[in-house]
């Protein structure tokens, strides 16, 4: 069993700019980093270097995406205008005005979504089990037509057409446990029963109006969006019942050739945009529970794509536990304090958390 992992110093390189938080820098406030830096992911990185854990994994150069490959997700009017904002000295915006990027960001935008392509296809083929690709920009709030939250093109979505180009009949399911709304990864495949696509997320956090459990899809993909809106403040008690109880049964049910995973660390108890509580054992104990039904019905295909998380101390923790479980490399890196968050009370699975599930698992016949 091998783990392949991408990453490229272009990540790095996606330039947000200047801004205080989300506010572009002015006299309202000093400007600082933007929140999507790129301190979380490269420390992410340089943390899966120094811990010994790279020497365990299988290397995957990206690609670029070609224009073919991001066509298939995206309108030719989103491409062309991320194409010429990037021909200009001072970048441009995906299109909300969140989602900044600098002179030449599509060459890392497409290598982005080259990333997470080039991941989901060594695992297809055989080369490795299991991938994790650290990726940035980030991309499952990405539109067809917009860029927003932070995202350029839709990494995951990209690579999940293009192997489907390649093999019509491939079934899917994308498991988003970032805090965030996939809300782009829900609308491209939101007409289709191929690709069965799970949110779990902080319930009304971002973006507004979105990831309600009522969106299931419509027309042959009636069904095919299941959204799981946790009340803020779960931790891994709220988290590990929604794998168990909504995750689980929803992947047996749909019997996929490889699940898909956007993979943010930002409902971790330490993060600045989320009001979650998960742990670094929270996540690893998560990815147990994917490799053990994907072990089942898929030959333990998983393929992970880096999204949110803006802790550059935790992040880095909770990817490499991640990793670690995937890989099968023992890694302990975690301080005995950082422990004691895996025992506050937040933890405990809540009866208001358990009543989401019952709704979830009773809208989906779970
Ligand atoms: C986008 C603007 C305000 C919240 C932010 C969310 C980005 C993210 O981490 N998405 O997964
Ligand atoms: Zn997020």
């Amino acid at each position: 069993m091998t783990t392949g992992y991408v990453w490229h110093e272009l990540y790095g390189w996606h330039d947000t700019g200047t801004n205080a938080g989300l506010l572009p820098g002015s006299l309202v406030m000093q400007p600082y980093l933007h929140f999507e830096s790129p301190e979380s992911k490269q420390r992410f990185h340089s943390l899966v270097e120094v811990s010994g854990l790279a020497a365990h994994l299988t290397r995957i150069d990206p690609w670029s995406a070609s224009d073919e490959d991001i066509l298939r997700v995206h309108t030719p009017e989103h491409l062309a205008r991320i194409k010429a904002e990037s021909e200009s000295p001072r970048g441009g915006d995906a299109g909300d005005g969140t989602s900044p990027f600098g002179h030449q960001g599509f060459a890392i935008a497409a290598l982005a979504a080259g990333g997470a392509s080039a991941a989901l296809q060594a695992v297809l083929d055989g080369t490795v089990t299991n991938a994790y690709a650290l990726v940035r920009p980030p991309g499952h709030h990405a539109r067809p037509s917009t860029g927003m939250g932070f995202c350029i093109f839709a990494n995951a979505s990209i690579a999940i057409r293009r192997a489907q180009a390649a093999a019509p009949d491939l079934r899917v399911v994308t498991i988003d446990w970032d805090v965030h709304h996939g809300n782009g990864t829900q609308e491209v495949f939101w007409s289709d029963p191929s690709v069965l696509t799970i949110s779990l997320h902080q319930d009304g956090l971002f973006p507004a109006d979105s990831g309600y459990l009522s969106e299931r899809g419509e027309g042959a993909g009636e069904g095919y969006a299941l959204n799981v809106p946790l009340p803020a403040g779960t931790g891994n008690g709220g988290y590990l019942e929604a794998m168990r109880r909504v995750v689980v049964p929803a992947v047996r049910r749909h019997r996929p050739d490889v699940i898909v995973v956007p993979s943010g660390f930002d409902a971790s108890c330490f993060d600045p945009l989320g009001r979650m509580a998960v742990t670094a054992a929270g996540y690893r104990a998560m990815t147990r529970i994917l490799m053990d039904v994907a072990a089942d019905v898929c030959d333990g295909r998983i393929v992970m794509t880096h999204e949110g998380g803006y802790s550059p101390t935790y992040v880095p923790l909770c990817g490499v536990s991640v990793l670690s479980e995937m890989s099968g490399v023992p890694v302990d890196v975690i301080h005995p304090l950082y422990e004691t968050f895996d025992e506050k009370p937040e933890q405990a699975l809540t009866p208001v958390q358990t009543a989401v599930l019952d709704r979830v698992c009773a809208a989906h016949g779970l």
